[in-house]
């Protein structure tokens, strides 16, 4: 569905303007914390949109200019909670495996921490990210740990007709739903196959921390390589069934509807929100003296290139960084830019090991696609340098 890549224009040498210092807006966060070696005092100069303060203060979603880090400080991840922020006790909690399994059991918490001890990096982004202009920072990256759902599955004795795996969290909420109103916990499922992925953990820590009570706990569902909300935290159940889930967050929302052209027809597809999708954005740009830089992240693919471009220039490659080589989280990029004074449109495009092209925002993929889950267009953001 995408394009393929096209040969990479060489540099073009731009002419500088001088006088870059004068009437630089300095954040108060701006020093530079050495995110990538080499300068230790570079300003960050502020994008023209702000951040929207509403999503900051309820989604605590990231402010991109602020990243500094690779790994994303708990205090700086974003948080979602369809259903409110549900505050559980560990001496309440337990997690039941249920369903079509020859032996259904319940695990206490320190049973599941007595368990093999697995960690992972992943960037976790929300399906809604990027669906609106001001909606750009519901990603992170962490270091989750926890226990292989893959074994856990297997011990319990998956019967012959059990293909789907449910996971419900003790989050719940009022639905309305074809005329019937019904209480409902959050619930997502996996396909068995998909479930049996031996990168999948069942976490209850993230960044060497208890996971925090936005954040699932006592104990959550980490999937990389899917979007956020596959990642059902306070989960209380797991359930083996024999036909597809079709809850709330597997249906109704969650479904991204796209027009599809086959031979001059238009054929309209609706599918669950599921797999991530390559994606990138440039993060901020940096000053330090005359030199200025231009950082981003790059995630969702396995990342084999990001390309730049300022205003109507060539694309040019910027050089990868932190992350480079895992599929599962954000790969950090950074491109010196021979700024000029003015207001400049800055886009990136990353780019996968198999040549596949992050779209462009005008690509029919996205323009034909009618719901805002799955918005990984290519990113332009504006930037006045003095
Ligand atoms: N139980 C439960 N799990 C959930 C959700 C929820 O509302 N309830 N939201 C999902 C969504 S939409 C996202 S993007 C991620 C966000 O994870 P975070 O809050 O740890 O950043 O959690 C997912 N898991
Ligand atoms: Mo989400």
């Amino acid at each position: 569905m995408m394009s393929q890549r096209n040969p990479i224009p060489r540099r073009q040498v731009l002419i500088r303007g001088g006088a870059a210092a004068a009437g630089l807006a300095v954040l108060p966060t701006d020093v530079f914390r050495g995110w990538l070696a080499g300068f230790d005092q570079e300003a960050v100069i502020p994008w023209v949109q702000r951040p929207h303060p509403g999503l900051t203060e309820r989604m605590n979603i990231l402010n991109w200019e602020e990243l500094d880090s690779w790994i994303t400080p708990v205090g700086q991840m974003f948080r979602v909670g369809h259903y409110g922020l549900p505050v559980i006790e560990e001496s309440d909690w337990s997690l039941e495996i249920g369903g079509l399994v020859d032996g259904p059991r319940t695990f206490s918490l320190a049973e599941l921490r007595a368990r093999p001890r697995r960690e992972v990096v992943f960037t976790l982004e929300c399906s809604g990210n990027r669906g609106r202009p001001s909606f750009i920072g519901g990603v992170h990256n962490a270091r989750w740990a926890g226990t292989s759902l893959a074994a856990l599955l297997t011990e319990a004795g998956v019967q012959e007709a059990g293909i789907e795996v449910v996971f419900f969290g003790a989050d719940e909420g009022e639905e309305e739903i074809r005329g019937n109103t019904v209480t409902q916990n959050f619930a997502r499922s996996l396909s068995l196959e998909d479930a049996m992925d031996p990168g999948i953990i069942l976490a209850y820590e993230v960044n060497g921390e208890p996971l925090p009570a936005a954040h699932g706990f006592p104990l959550r569902v980490i999937a990389p390589g899917w979007y956020g909300i596959a990642n059902v935290k306070w989960l209380t159940r797991i359930e083996l069934r024999d036909r597809r889930f079709m809850g709330k967050f597997m249906a109704r929302d969650y479904v991204t509807l796209r027009a599809e052209e086959r031979d001059g027809e238009t054929v309209w597809t609706e599918t669950s929100v599921g797999r991530v999708n390559i994606n990138s954005v440039p993060a901020r740009v940096t000053r330090n003296g005359d030199a200025y830089a231009i950082h981003g992240a790059a995630w969702g693919a396995d990342i084999a290139a990001v390309e730049v471009r300022v205003d109507e220039g060539p694309w040019e490659p910027a050089t990868l960084g932190e992350g480079l080589g895992d599929p599962h989280t954000w790969t950090f990029w950074r491109t010196d830019w021979d700024a000029t004074p003015g207001r400049h449109a800055i886009v990136s495009r990353a780019i996968d090991a198999d040549g596949n092209v992050q779209p462009a925002a005008d690509d029919p993929l996205l323009v034909n696609k009618r719901t805002y889950w799955e918005s990984n267009g290519q990113l332009t953001r504006d930037i006045v340098i003095d």
